[in-house]
């Protein structure tokens, strides 16, 4: 019998014992994060146990509009969020919140503040439910940096300003993956134990990928940087093999791929839509922060996504992220044309 390997399997990295021991590293720390992220944890076993009723709910749903209280059922994405919120502000350790769902940020009363700001979409990729295709939670966080009343100047700050970010895939696992600054990690739930066990320790992207990850009937409307770039991955010059098309449209499932497989996904902008699809505070920087941390880049076209200084809590920025080398080409192409 291997000892060794069935004391491995018996030795569970729970997500809360890992941040536990990244905790311990800084003795000033008194616990917050991972009272916030164990809330955040909470959020993300439920939206994944709605998910995976979802069809369910359906069926049930036909016998007639209204579930059992006699209340309208709530479309997915709005019951997402208000477990988010409800699970944020019950933390205790949050200030402000800033939902995709919500046109405003929410500004936690007094009493029940802490020193975290968090930005998230609560379900992304919502129009994939219907078919079951993965979709997920994204979310990023924020330190307050003073002690006066919270306003929305403390969620608009540029990413390199978070101290976490991470996502949730409810796909054909459910797989949190996080950095808290340290590299990245991903945690597979365990539905028996109801725990998110550490199974992808220090994810780091592929240098160069042979997939390229782009809704292309948007095609026509490209600047010319992007046109080159995706014919480049069709038609390579350099005798290298041409890439391979992989597009869900649920950019959680997108970015997942991409950081394990290499290779590149964009949302470019377009003649239609000038600041691209994707919004900066809760799709841009989380996945910016965790392609960097694996090793990879973001870019928005002009400059590090990072760098970008948001306005608005509901900003739109374009972005290419990925390996390291494949966005390193399309930065090329954006400074020749300067
Ligand atoms: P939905 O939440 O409306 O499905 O949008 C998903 C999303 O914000 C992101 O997850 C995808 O990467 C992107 O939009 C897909 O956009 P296109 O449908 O325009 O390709």
């Amino acid at each position: 019998m291997d000892h060794a390997a069935d004391a491995h399997r018996t030795d569970l990295m729970t997500i809360t014992r890992f941040v536990l021991n990244e905790q311990s590293k800084y003795p000033e720390s008194r616990g917050d994060f991972t009272i916030l992220l164990s809330h955040i944890v909470l959020g993300c076993k439920f939206v994944c146990s709605a998910v995976n009723k979802a069809g369910l709910a359906k069926l049930i749903g036909l016998a007639g509009e209204t579930n059992i209280q006699g209340e309208e059922q709530k479309k997915l994405d709005v019951l997402s969020n208000d477990v988010f919120v409800k699970a944020l502000v019950s933390s205790g350790r949050t200030s402000v919140l800033v939902s995709e769902e919500d046109e405003e940020a929410t500004f936690v009363e007094p009493s029940k503040r802490g020193k975290y700001c968090v930005v998230f979409d609560p379900l992304d990729g919502s129009s994939n439910i219907d078919c079951g295709v993965s979709i997920g939670t994204i979310f990023g966080i924020y330190t307050l940096t003073h002690t006066d009343e919270p306003t929305t100047e403390d969620v608009l700050k540029p990413g390199n300003e978070m101290v976490a970010a991470g996502y949730c895939m409810y796909g054909s696992s459910c797989m949190l993956v996080l950095s808290t600054g340290t590299g990245v990690h991903g945690f597979t739930l365990d539905p028996s134990l109801g725990e998110f066990i550490l199974t992808h320790p220090d994810i780091k992207i592929p240098t160069k990928g042979n997939i390229y990850s782009v809704n292309e009937g948007n095609a026509q409307n490209w600047d010319g940087p992007t046109t080159k770039y995706v014919e480049k991955c069709k038609f390579p010059k350099d005798g290298s093999p041409a890439k391979s098309l992989r597009y869900v449209g649920s950019m959680v499932a997108d970015v997942h791929r991409t950081l394990l497989y290499g290779g590149i996904f964009l949302y470019p902008a377009d003649k239609k839509s000038p600041n691209g699809k994707l919004r900066v505070l809760y799709e841009v920087f989380p996945m910016s922060f965790l392609m960097e941390q694996a090793g990879g880049q973001a870019f928005t076209g002009k400059k590090r996504a990072l760098d970008l200084v948001p306005e608005k809590i509901h900003e739109r920025s374009p972005i290419f992220l990925g390996s390291y080398d494949d966005v390193e080409e399309i930065k090329a192409l954006y400074a020749s044309e300067e």
